[in-house]
């Protein structure tokens, strides 16, 4: 069966736009020379990897320093490293990987990172230190291949070429130079010197930093400046102090790299990790809930019943070494002529999107988790670079798509924390960087049980609709198995609360909007090779009906007054679901409605809480509300991170 994406590059190549359903745009179709392999692979064949043989690792606690200013404030100083770990089983090769871990304490440097535990209202300060360096302290290039073609950080650009798109005179190859990064703890409320602006990206400080090269983003020195006059701690080379005041409800967010135009590759190469807030007015008393999580000071072999799940495709190669497409050629067989050659505006490296072959859960591909007869508590992330999940718990992995889920999901959260009550899922469809807080119920369920976390999500971009009527299922044998769960002996007291019983939880509301502004979604083809594109996805306005489309360097048009309750209505011209993440607030989804109809569609019931980020699927206008309570310069972008790195993403800011 051809997908809705191959469809289209068959109508691109042999001209069989007849096939092509009505109303779509010839600029959308996609040059390609081959249908197959709509999933880039690397040279390990993912049906070699043997599943379910390595436990699912449980991230433990982020050490700490010593509490800083009369214990008021949790202090940790993280660094980003480059190592090795055994992300594939153990028969195959470790993987070089980064990540961030304590320089406090020895062996805390995991893939994913260890979660920081924050408690509301008690501010944790970090200084994240960009350790990118060898033995000898001299940089260490990129794993991954970096498009030097891009609007992104471009150190070799100087003060002046820095956080631009360079040009060129011929098609250049990867950037090989030392690593930008900066820190985005994504669902924080946080002020914007510690938000992890895109330009205030930091090199690590090495001792061969290039002559020439700009060491730091265009806005590391202002943000510096600010943060050091705000709480004293001075940014020393090679890395930033963010202090986030955790004012806002108890929640499930995770912090990554946000450096402009490498985001996709720096999180790819694996740093991010979960930052759990708890306590306040919204939170559960403890016992409510399953529990326990990792707590610092935790024996060896402690049981968690309450359990962070970081869902992320990769490709690997038979070495071990993560794969990711160095051309572009791999995205749709166009192999030229690029930027720097015959004034093709196609960036040589950039994939529009990227879909690996392999399923990664906590740093392990396919693992499995032993579970008693008792209800758990699991906080999934959708960590993928482009890829949306369906996930569905069944009894066997390799059943006909859409499967008969054997258990139910209890959603009791998202971004913002808990719903307004918890909902009862057959499947829980995640977008790019949400986050779900469930309750799996296994009571009942006899010792030796096996059943299957799937996704039944696309192996492609993810446009809406329902598994094998709309698009096909991913790949029941690789991409369509997530993690396997085993019942074993109860060994506990089961103390929560059923999750049918849970007392609602009460949402402030937002109150009216003062505001209602409308914003785009976008695509762009080349505008020098004729049917050649996407060449980049962009955000923007909206004038009269049409979309206005506008680049990360257009001037800042989100201008929302201090404390201002506003509506955004995002229309997406696209023909893809793009996730909307807007910093710093957390928001409403007010309701969706098709363009040209005065239909009005209900958010779903899992998206009644506060959020961060939204499905803006094609077509349609997807209304969200939000206050902007905190001044400053934040971000709004699509986290289909591919997208984020080529323009999808806009400065906005709040107050004058
Ligand atoms: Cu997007």
């Amino acid at each position: 069966m051809l997908t809705r994406r191959q469809l289209l590059k068959a109508g691109a190549i042999g001209g069989a736009s007849l096939l092509l359903p009505a109303g779509l745009r010839p600029g959308i179709l996609r040059p390609a020379s081959v249908l197959a392999d709509a999933i880039p692979r690397g040279t390990l064949d993912p049906t070699t990897i043997p599943k379910y043989v390595t436990p699912l690792v449980i991230p433990p606690a982020m050490p700490r320093q010593a509490a800083i200013q009369n214990n008021s404030i949790d202090y940790y100083v993280i660094a980003v490293r480059q190592f090795l770990q055994q992300i594939l089983p153990p028969e195959k090769p470790a993987t070089t990987v980064w990540s961030y871990g304590s320089v406090a304490g020895g062996g805390t440097f995991n893939y994913p990172a260890f979660t920081i535990e924050a408690t509301v209202d008690r501010p944790v300060r970090v200084k994240w230190v960009n350790q990118l360096v060898d033995g000898g302290g001299n940089y260490l290039p990129h794993i991954l291949p970096v498009d030097p073609t891009l609007h992104w950080a471009n150190p070799p650009g100087g003060a002046e070429g820095r956080d631009t798109r360079p040009t060129f005179t011929s098609t250049p190859g990867p950037y090989t130079g030392p690593v930008p990064m900066v820190v985005h703890l994504h669902g924080g409320h946080s002020t914007e010197e510690a938000d992890g602006f895109a330009e205030a990206w930091y090199l690590p400080a090495a001792n061969n930093i290039p002559a020439g090269y700009a060491s730091v983003g265009s806005f590391y020195d202002f943000f510096k400046a600010k943060a050091e006059g705000i709480n004293g701690a001075t940014w020393q080379p090679g890395s930033a102090v963010f202090q986030y005041a955790n004012d806002q409800r108890a929640g499930t967010n995770w912090f990554h790299d946000h450096t402009l135009g490498m985001t996709r590759l720096n999180v790819y190469a694996g740093p991010a990790g979960f930052y759990l807030l708890r306590g306040g007015n919204s939170d559960l008393p403890p016992g409510v809930l399953p529990g326990p999580a990792p707590k610092l000071g935790d024996p060896p072999g402690r049981k968690y019943y309450e359990i962070p799940i970081a869902i992320q495709d990769r490709s690997f190669n038979s070495d071990g070494s993560l794969f990711y497409p160095a051309s572009r050629e791999f995205f749709d067989g166009f192999a030229g002529p690029y930027i720097g050659a015959d004034s093709s505006d196609i960036s040589p490296i950039w994939n529009p999107e990227f879909f690996g072959n392999t399923t990664v859960v906590n740093g392990r591909t396919w693992p499995t988790l032993q579970v008693e007869p008792r209800r758990y508590r699991f906080r999934f992330l959708n960590g993928c670079n482009s890829r949306f999940l369906i996930l569905k718990i069944v009894s066997n992995a390799l059943a006909r798509r859409p499967a008969r889920a054997a258990l139910p999901f209890w959603q009791i959260g998202t971004e913002g924390g808990f719903l307004p009550a918890p909902v009862q899922l057959s499947q829980l469809l995640m977008t790019l960087a949400e986050r779900a807080d469930v309750i799996v119920d296994f009571t009942g369920l006899r010792v030796g049980t096996e059943l299957y976390l799937i996704n039944e999500a696309p192996d492609e971009p993810f446009a809406g609709g329902v598994t094998e009527r709309d698009f096909p299922a991913a790949d029941p044998g690789t991409t369509g198995q997530v993690m396997k769960f085993v019942v074993v002996t109860l060994a506990s007291h089961d103390e929560s609360v059923r999750h049918d019983r849970l007392t609602p939880n009460q949402l402030t509301p937002l109150g009216a909007a003062n505001v209602t502004r409308q914003v785009s979604l976008n695509e762009e083809d080349s505008s020098t090779l004729e049917g050649i594109g996407p060449r980049a996805a962009v955000l923007g306005t909206m004038s009269g009906g049409t979309p206005v489309h506008l680049g990360w360097d257009d001037a800042i048009t989100e201008n929302p007054e201090l404390n201002a309750t506003e509506i955004w209505e995002m229309f997406n011209f696209t023909e893809d679901a793009h996730p909307i993440h807007i910093h710093e607030v957390m928001f409403h989804v007010v309701n969706r409605q098709p363009m040209g109809s005065t239909r009005v569609r209900a958010p779903e019931k899992w998206e009644t809480g506060f959020k961060d980020t939204v499905i803006a699927y094609p077509g349609e206008i997807t209304r969200v509300k939000a206050k902007f309570d905190l001044p400053g310069l934040y971000v709004w972008h699509c986290h289909i991170v591919e997208h984020e790195d080529n323009e999808m993403m806009r400065p906005y800011r709040v107050g004058p």
